[in-house]
């Protein structure tokens, strides 16, 4: 059990399903893209290990299993790092082509404005059944078909890679051939760029300005998941930078033989609900979604068209550095290894810095906007190593004192040295 009480509380809220939030305003609306699919929005946040990681694929030592990574409830159980967990038994229910699962995820991860430790998922695949080609001389020829019914964009997206690469991203050539995986491929994409223009669209109109809104600019870029081939992620320019807003894949087929529809096949992806929502409303820190003041929460409303979001006023930040020996038995690796689930495996080591993020999170809750490495050091006699790690201090929602701030990192400080056993400096 490695789950700390502030996250089991999160686990009622449901902010998808939340009246007027605007994570389940987001929801509906990319809902509103996929009318004919089945939706589930009510699935149990807390799994077994074989639902999350087993039926999926992951291999045993993939870091995306690791305590530093996920919270565990009982060497078995897990609470779901993604909403892929349900993607066997929806597709083994089998009741229609399509289906969109919309759910709480929790991560042990790191601390910043797009990162949150408890945060939404929506997963979505589309399979198509090889018995039925409904006048079709071959499956491809279908799905191609089907293309043509998703609505066209004007939008200019980059698409370097090849769709099939035999290292990076190889055909699952047992099971499909490369015509089927162009077609689902194509049709996986122009389903996703349609989610994401409708969005813009709607931003465009939130942000009621007649002045040009800076064009959209998005990309593909492949990636690995051990639960889809070909796989990608999709990114959008914001903020001046790439924001990763999905991954996505041709599922592997031994997924679909095991759910019992082997004549099957197709795509899913998984999609951050609060990435989305914060370019929709243009929301600038994820901590806002789990704000209660009226302030932020009666911004949004359902029956209206999306409005910009209008930041109450920003409050002061305040940045405090704290500075440790590690022990001398860990072998540290700083880095955080949060690139999601789509990280290849590696081993663990002792210190993690997912254990500090955590440890600010469970001391300051909200009050910490974000905390970044910002000094490595090894003593050149012991070897020792040293970390210095720069925390911001600052509400949403108000000023913070200085007795307040000097509290919350003295606390900080003392259970880094609880419970990492870290010397300070
Ligand atoms: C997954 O979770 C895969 N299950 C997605 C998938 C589904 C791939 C089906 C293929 C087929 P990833 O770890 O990259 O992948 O997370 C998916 C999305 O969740 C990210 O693109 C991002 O938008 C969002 N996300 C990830 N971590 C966080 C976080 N800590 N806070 C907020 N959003 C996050
Ligand atoms: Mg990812």
């Amino acid at each position: 059990m490695n789950t700390p009480p502030s996250i089991l509380s999160a686990i009622p809220r449901r902010l998808h399903l939340q009246k007027d939030h605007p994570i389940a305003i987001t929801r509906q609306i990319i809902e509103s893209r996929f009318p004919d699919f089945t939706t589930h929005n009510t699935l149990f946040p807390i799994v077994s290990v074989h639902q999350n990681f087993d039926s999926l694929g992951f291999p045993l030592d993939h870091p995306g299993r690791s305590r530093t990574d996920t919270y565990y409830l009982n060497k078995d159980t897990v609470l779901r790092t993604h909403t892929s967990a349900h993607q066997a038994e929806t597709f083994a229910a089998n009741q229609s082509s399509g289906y969109l699962i919309s759910a709480d995820v929790y991560r042990r991860d790191a601390i910043d404005r797009s990162h949150y430790p408890v945060f939404h998922q929506m997963e979505g695949a589309m399979t198509w059944d090889r018995t039925a080609l409904s006048g079709y001389s071959t499956l491809a020829e279908k799905i191609l078909a089907d293309v043509e019914k998703i609505p066209r964009h004007g939008i200019k997206v980059e698409d370097l890679n090849p769709t099939i690469h035999p290292e990076r991203n190889p055909l699952q050539s047992e099971f499909h051939s490369p015509e089927e995986v162009e077609a689902m491929a194509t049709h996986l994409k122009r389903s996703l760029e349609d989610v994401v223009v409708a969005i813009f669209t709607t931003a465009a109109q939130a942000s009621g300005s007649t002045a040009p809104q800076q064009p959209l600019k998005v990309r593909w870029v492949e990636a690995y998941f051990p639960f889809t081939s070909p796989s990608w992620e999709l990114e959008v320019y914001w903020q001046d930078t790439w924001l990763e807003v999905l991954g996505c894949g041709i599922v592997q087929q031994p997924i679909l033989n095991n759910a019992g529809v082997p004549h099957r096949i197709g795509w899913a992806f998984g999609l951050g609900l609060e990435r989305i929502a914060m370019l929709l409303y243009n929301i600038p820190d994820i901590r806002l979604f789990w704000s209660t003041d009226a302030r932020f929460l009666s911004q949004f409303k359902e029956s209206s068209p999306p409005k910009q979001f209008i930041p109450f006023s920003k409050y002061p930040a305040c940045f405090k550095d704290v500075s440790f020996w590690l022990p001398a038995s860990s072998h540290p690796n700083p880095t955080n290894a949060s690139g999601g689930l789509s990280q290849t495996p590696s081993s663990t080591p002792s210190f993690h810095e997912n254990d500090v993020m955590e440890i600010a999170r469970e001391v300051c809750g909200d009050l910490v906007e974000d905390v970044r490495l910002v000094d490595e050091f090894v003593h050149p006699k012991t070897g020792r190593k040293s970390l210095c790690y720069r925390t911001n201090y600052r509400s949403l929602e108000r000023t913070l004192t200085n007795e307040e701030t000097n509290g919350l990192h003295e606390r900080f400080r003392q259970q880094l040295v609880a419970k990492l056993k870290v010397e300070l400096r």
